[in-house]
């Protein structure tokens, strides 16, 4: 028997809510749960963290410096995005040497010392694998270029002739301009998803993987705790049909690679999966198919695209239609699979800009967009800056970006004749640099960030948004956070509980409700700027503990609801604490 039936209100007292006692975070997993199901990821985009050496750009040992602030945040792994040797024609996502350290970020004896600094607190690093593409720097694409006899020219996807107009193999790039480029030493056209800088790995050939297993064995060895798998649905390509995502290898190769490196070792891996749909999202995360741990999914980026300008035209969420995606995929991943939850990360706007209000209701709508995530099923990321509510940069002037996506659609889409005003809203909404302006630790100069002069711009709202704060606020959105990560390591219901949508259709209501054994939690969320009222059924209706604010309290009838007011009601029972494995291996 798991549960006593001593009621958590006869359990634990303390701090915020009176529910979280438990020191080691990791007292009430249940037997045989994956420590990452527990855990609540932190996404770092290094060049924007913390700059230790005064050059404008964050690095590694900055990151080192603030591993105590996310020790207090409570997360369990930090996913790092690229800190690889690359010359940076896309931050990083562009490596030319897997097994290398890029100088600005530091070096791979800085890199083992985050590793184990890390791990003393209790958090594991993720590495961000890029195994799509390469950077046209890397060796192998220089050897492949430089001759069509090198055993390195079949490491990428090549073509004598560009592909005529409307045949299969006639594909867009999705940083735009055709994903064909003629190479001149080559002498012959390359495929690239992205970047012309960027050449797509040809997954079909074996010794090419091997490659890759043996460099993430040689990562893994130092003592990572997984990765995060860039573009990972496009590595099963079928070009001469003209199948980019989710082609017909992607399923083997993702089994061969988790066979060839993780045997026996309790990683996280993460795939980003744009494809995703319910039912190969259960082929990627099924435990039993040993594949990747859990995915993300993008729905509820992309439906409110254009159909025509996709992310640059934005268009506002619906809120009826966001839960129902919500609810979609809680559902589809219910009884296999996991998936990864989240608002934000390095190339989405920021979560209260999109979803919230980063004016006057900022602090209310990112502890609302925090609580209705959290209390979810699947493992929740936070990308860094998300758990002091930041906004989106701002920018004005096509200069102060940086993107390289954002860049190129300004020259191609204002010489396809959209105006300047319209692209700039456009980019202002949804433009990757929205995410990439520096962390705002202080009110001070570069927000604290650094010395040096930052290689982006700083928001101004770092007067009052920013680490010191917010973190020192009982109210403001960091402690709010640290509750939500804290209570998802001691409550069952939230890791594995059966959720359902209460009150589908409203339309200014974000409410569900969790169910496991007799527990029940409830949590209902204004998630607009208006006062506004719902009525719960008398089945919905409950008294139990109010998880945000301490307490018991009733909910019933109906409920009168602040602008962005949140809250959670809690029906349990104690979990009595279980041997639990250590949250890294
Ligand atoms: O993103 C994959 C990807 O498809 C994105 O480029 C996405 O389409 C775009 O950002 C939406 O605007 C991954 C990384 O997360 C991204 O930062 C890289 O630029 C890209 O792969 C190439 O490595
Ligand atoms: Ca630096």
């Amino acid at each position: 028997m798991i549960f006593s039936r001593r009621t958590i209100l006869f359990g634990v007292a303390s701090a915020a809510t009176g529910l979280i006692s438990d020191k080691s975070g990791y007292a009430a997993l249940l037997p045989n749960e994956p420590w990452w199901q527990s855990a609540t990821g932190y996404q770092i985009y290094p060049a924007s963290f913390f700059d230790s050496n005064g050059d404008g750009i964050g690095d590694i040992a900055g990151i080192i410096t603030k591993l105590d602030y996310l020790k207090d945040l409570g997360i369990g792994f930090i996913w790092l995005s690229p800190v690889y040797a690359s010359p940076m024609a896309d931050n990083g996502y562009d490596i030319s040497d897997y097994q290398a350290i890029n100088p600005t970020f530091g070096t791979l004896k800085v890199m083992d010392k985050l590793i184990a600094e890390a791990k003393t607190r209790g958090i594991g690093i993720v590495m961000d694998l890029v195994v799509n593409h390469t950077s046209d720097q890397h060796p192998w694409f220089k050897a492949a270029r430089a001759s069509r006899t090198s055993p390195y020219r079949d490491y990428y996807l090549w073509r004598d002739q560009p592909p005529a107009k409307g045949a299969p193999e006639d594909l867009a790039s999705t940083f735009g301009g055709p994903a064909w480029t003629r190479d001149e030493v080559a002498g012959a056209y390359y495929f690239h998803e992205f970047a012309a800088r960027q050449p797509d790995l040809n997954w079909a050939n074996p010794a090419m993987r091997r490659d890759i297993y043996k460099m993430m064995n040689w990562w893994l060895d130092r003592g990572i705790a997984g990765f995060r798998m860039d573009s990972i649905d496009l590595i099963g390509k079928d070009i001469a049909k003209g199948i980019v995502a989710d082609g017909p290898n992607v399923h083997p190769y993702l089994q061969e690679m988790t066979a060839a490196t993780q045997g026996g070792r309790d990683c996280i891996t993460v795939g980003e999966v744009w494809s995703a749909t319910p039912d190969n999202a259960v082929l990627y995360s099924d435990p039993a198919r040993h594949e990747l741990a859990m995915i993300f999914q993008f729905d509820h980026v992309t439906r409110f695209w254009d159909s025509k300008l996709g992310k640059w035209k934005s268009q506002p969420v619906d809120l009826p239609t966001l839960k129902g995606i919500f609810a979609k995929w809680q559902a589809a991943l219910a009884t296999k699979g996991w998936t990864a939850l989240f608002w934000g990360n390095h190339d989405l706007p920021r979560a209260v800009s999109r979803y919230g209000d980063p004016g006057q209701y900022r602090v209310e709508s990112a502890k609302m967009l925090a609580t209705v995530l959290h209390l979810m099923k699947g493992t929740p990321y936070v990308f860094q800056g998300e758990e002091i509510g930041m906004t989106n940069a701002g920018f004005t002037d096509i200069k102060q970006y940086r993107d390289v996506e954002t860049l190129n659609f300004y020259q191609i889409q204002i010489a396809g004749g959209e105006s300047e005003a319209d692209f700039m809203a456009g980019a202002r909404a949804n433009s990757r640099d929205n995410a990439r302006t520096p962390m705002q630790w202080t009110s001070g100069r570069n927000a604290g960030f650094s010395r040096g002069r930052p290689w982006i711009g700083v928001n101004p709202n770092k007067a009052t948004v920013n680490v010191a704060a917010d973190r020192a606020d009982p109210n403001g959105v960091f402690q709010r956070y640290k509750l939500l990560i804290g209570l998802r390591k001691l409550l069952p219901i939230i890791r594995r509980g059966g959720f359902r949508l209460v009150a589908a259709q409203h339309p200014s209501v974000f409410a569900y409700e969790r169910t496991f054994g007799d527990d029940r939690l409830l949590v209902i969320a204004n998630f607009t700027g208006k006062p506004t009222s719902l009525a719960l059924t008398p089945n919905e209706v409950m008294t139990g503990q109010d998880i945000l604010n301490g307490g018991t309290r009733s909910l019933g009838g109906v409920l009168n609801l602040q602008p962005y007011e949140t809250i959670a009601v809690l029906r349990a029972y104690a979990p009595t604490p279980v041997a639990a494995p250590p949250p890294l291996r």
